[in-house]
This record gives structure tokens, C-alpha cells and sequence, in this order.
């Protein structure tokens, strides 16, 4: 008799770059009430509704973000990024997101359009498949529902 393999839940990494540890304390008029603590609580939320397991991480060193991008290869399929401000300077971001090759989605909580014209470029944008901006936290929901389906279309 066949019995039945529980499947192993794709991993979903959920990156966070400078200074998103002081989300819900200061600017609440650009960025909002909620705390990184509610955001992880929100995308772990999504992840429990989209059958995907999560790593929430926030960092506000360049270098750590390049190198929690790196190890993604192999271990995880599929990466949502806040790069913060690193998404307007980091070409360093941007190497390491094009050589992990796996779907990612970038997100932003303001509109970046709408705001000063060095936040319009985004040089992560390069490596994204998609770039959600505007949305406040739900972008990130919006986020992993793009790459839990992308990861399932793509096998
Ligand atoms: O809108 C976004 O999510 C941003 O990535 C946020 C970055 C900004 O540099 C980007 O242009 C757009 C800033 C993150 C800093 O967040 C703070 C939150 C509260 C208080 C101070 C900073």
C-alpha cells in the first residue's frame, strides 16, 4: 500500500535592509503604525495560507544582506526583498540577486515614485521580477503570493 509523503514546504527567504528595525517608531506618516515584529507576523500569516515556510531576516549592513543573498542558492526558492535604501545605491545587491538566480520580488512600503527622485531607481529592480511599491506592509503579502505561485508554475 502507497502512504502518503508529507511534501517538504518551499522555502521563502524575506529580506530586510537598513534601518526597517525602526519601523512603527519614527515617520509613522510615511511608513506607518506597524512594527517589523507586525510585519513578520503578517508574512508568516501568508506563508501559513500559501503552504511556504519563511526566513524573516533584517540586517543594516550591506555586506550581510550580499551574503544572506548568496545563501539562498541551493537552500531556498524564492526571495522577497525591502532592500530599503541599499535598493537605490547597492550594485553589490544587485550582482548577488542576478547570480542566485531564483524569482524575487522587491518590495517597498511607500510609493517610491511619488517621493525624491533618487528614490525612483532602483537598481535591485534589475534582478526583480516584480516590484510592489506603495502598498504599506501588505506589499509584502502581495509579495510572497507572486513568488509561491511563481515557484509552483515553475515546478
Ligand atoms: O518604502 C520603503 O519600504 C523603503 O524601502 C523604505 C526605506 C527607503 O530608503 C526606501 O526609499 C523606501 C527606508 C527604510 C527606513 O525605515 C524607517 C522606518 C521608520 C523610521 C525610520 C526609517
Amino acid at each position: 500500500m502507497l502512504s502518503a509523503v508529507p511534501m517538504k514546504r518551499p522555502l521563502i527567504v524575506v529580506l530586510n535592509g537598513p534601518n526597517l528595525n525602526m519601523l512603527g517608531l519614527r515617520q509613522p506618516d510615511i511608513y506607518g503604525a506597524a512594527t517589523l515584529d507586525d510585519v513578520e507576523q503578517l508574512c508568516l500569516q501568508a506563508a501559513e495560507r500559501l503552504d511556504v515556510t519563511i526566513d524573516f531576516r533584517q540586517t543594516n549592513g550591506e555586506g550581510e544582506l550580499v551574503s544572506w543573498v548568496q545563501e539562498c542558492r541551493g537552500r531556498a526558492s524564492g526571495i522577497v526583498i525591502n532592500p530599503a535604501a541599499y535598493g537605490h545605491t547597492s550594485i553589490a545587491l544587485l550582482d548577488a540577486l542576478l547570480a542566485v538566480e531564483l524569482p524575487v520580488i522587491e518590495v517597498h512600503m511607500s510609493n517610491i515614485h511619488r517621493r525624491e527622485a533618487f528614490r525612483h531607481h532602483t537598481y535591485v529592480s534589475q534582478a526583480a521580477r516584480g516590484v510592489i511599491c506603495g502598498l504599506g506592509i501588505r506589499g509584502y503579502a502581495h509579495a510572497l503570493q507572486a513568488v509561491a505561485d511563481m515557484i509552483e508554475d515553475e515546478g
